[in-house]
């Protein structure tokens, strides 16, 4: 009825007004209570492993061309779970919780032999700013993905927010000799917040670099560039030097896309992926009874019971709890001289020059300076890095 819509009206309106004097970190935005959501921002990792099959396809290339291709693939298959799905399926992009530090998500994809099983690991790496560490193996195709990804943002007329995503993510073969790629990550718009109803666009472009000497640029647009059609991209897979382009592909990320082997004679254009019909499939997560204290899930779950119950006053006091109880952990951090790596338990924060991967990330991302400039990476993105503890 209108009288039980009126207050989320009015909780609307003064939320668009307090976005004019956003301040740029996320987190501390304040939502009305229907943009809560009950999922932790650190799960949204789990998007990577959507498609197991694709991911371990890296691998099953047989040339460095094919195994860009399958990259490609494989991160196009990501774009649907990780910017379309909240929206799609709940009907809005709802605001997450901001993970504490040292956070820990734990997921897998298993029971398909062929394919082999994803493990993934995620911690939050960074809580001033909040940036979150994950990690996807699957051991027996020989692919890894490991990253780090932080967002910083401003509001844009009208009334949307403009955010742009730190870090990157990196697959490696240990199969083919470690053959590495480097991947960054898209920006994206948040659109909609005045009807009520936010959802997520992709702007500018991903690149993807290979240390066999090629790399893919995927270009974005919104609805109109270049098709009339929402959430389109147009790849084009092609040697560093400048060489012509080998493959290309073009469609929609949460919809159908093609390509074109432009090695071959005939230019056919064949079905690259189809987000429709391929569906992402979900990982298996341990129950909260098997889970540690720091677990998304387990720590969460007095929130979110709260949030799903529509209790809302409930859900701030127990959001209060754990936010006050890690304010005492930081200035204890403090006080002992300590830093935010310093009660890290999975990834461990690490120097590039000290470190092998390090290395090979310095050096791709070079490599991709000379190709596009310095527009496809920022200057935060020179910081030191995070990966799995050994
Ligand atoms: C890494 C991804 C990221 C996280 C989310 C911007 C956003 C938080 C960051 C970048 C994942 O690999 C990919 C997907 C979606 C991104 C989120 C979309 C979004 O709206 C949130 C922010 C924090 C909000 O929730 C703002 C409130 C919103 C409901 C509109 C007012």
């Amino acid at each position: 009825s209108n009288l039980s819509q009126a207050p989320q009206k009015d909780s609307l309106k003064s939320f668009i007004s307090t976005l004019a004097t956003f301040s740029g970190d996320l987190s501390s935005l304040t939502c009305p209570s229907f943009l809560l959501s009950s999922v932790s921002l650190l799960e949204y990792s789990q998007y990577w492993g959507d498609h197991p099959k694709l991911f371990a396809s890296i691998s099953a290339g047989k040339t460095p061309e094919e195994r860009l291709l399958n990259c490609t693939r494989w991160f196009i298959s990501t774009l649907y779970g990780s910017y379309s799905s909240r929206a799609t399926t709940a009907g809005m992009e709802k605001k997450p919780y901001n993970p504490i530090l040292g956070e820990q998500y734990f997921a897998q994809w298993t029971g398909h032999e062929a394919t082999g099983d994803i493990v993934l690991t995620a911690e939050q790496v960074s809580h001033h700013p909040p940036i979150l560490g994950f990690h996807l193996e699957n051991k027996k195709a020989g692919v890894v993905l490991e990253g780090h990804c932080g967002q910083k943002s401003r509001f844009a007329m009208p009334a949307g927010i403009d955010v742009h995503q730190t870090g990157h993510a990196i697959v490696t073969l240990p199969g083919h000799n470690n053959e590495t790629y480097l991947i960054t990550l898209p920006s994206l718009n948040i659109r909609g917040i005045v009807t009520g109803r936010p959802s997520v666009e992709l702007s500018g472009a991903t690149y993807i670099v290979s240390s066999a000497g090629m790399m893919a640029s995927i270009e974005y647009s919104t609805r109109g560039y270049f098709s009339g059609e929402r959430n389109s991209f147009k790849a084009t897979l092609k040697p560093l030097d400048g060489g012509d382009p080998f493959y290309t592909a073009q469609g929609v990320w949460s919809g159908v896309s093609t390509y074109v082997d432009h090695t071959e004679d005939d230019d056919e254009s064949k079905l690259f992926f189809d987000s429709l019909e391929d569906k992402a499939v979900a990982p298996e997560v341990k129950h909260q009874n098997e889970m540690g204290p720091l677990e998304s899930h387990k720590l969460w779950s007095k929130v979110s019971n709260a949030i799903n119950t529509k209790d809302y006053g409930t859900a701030s006091r127990e959001k209060s709890k754990i936010e006050d109880a890690q304010r005492v952990l930081a200035k204890n951090r403090k006080e002992r001289g300590e830093t935010q790596a310093d009660a890290l338990k999975i990834f461990i924060l690490v120097d590039e020059d000290a470190d092998a991967t390090g290395k090979t990330f310095q050096i791709l991302r070079e490599d991709l300076i000379d190709a596009v400039g310095t527009k496809a990476l920022r200057e935060d993105e020179k910081r030191p890095h995070w990966r799995l503890r050994k």
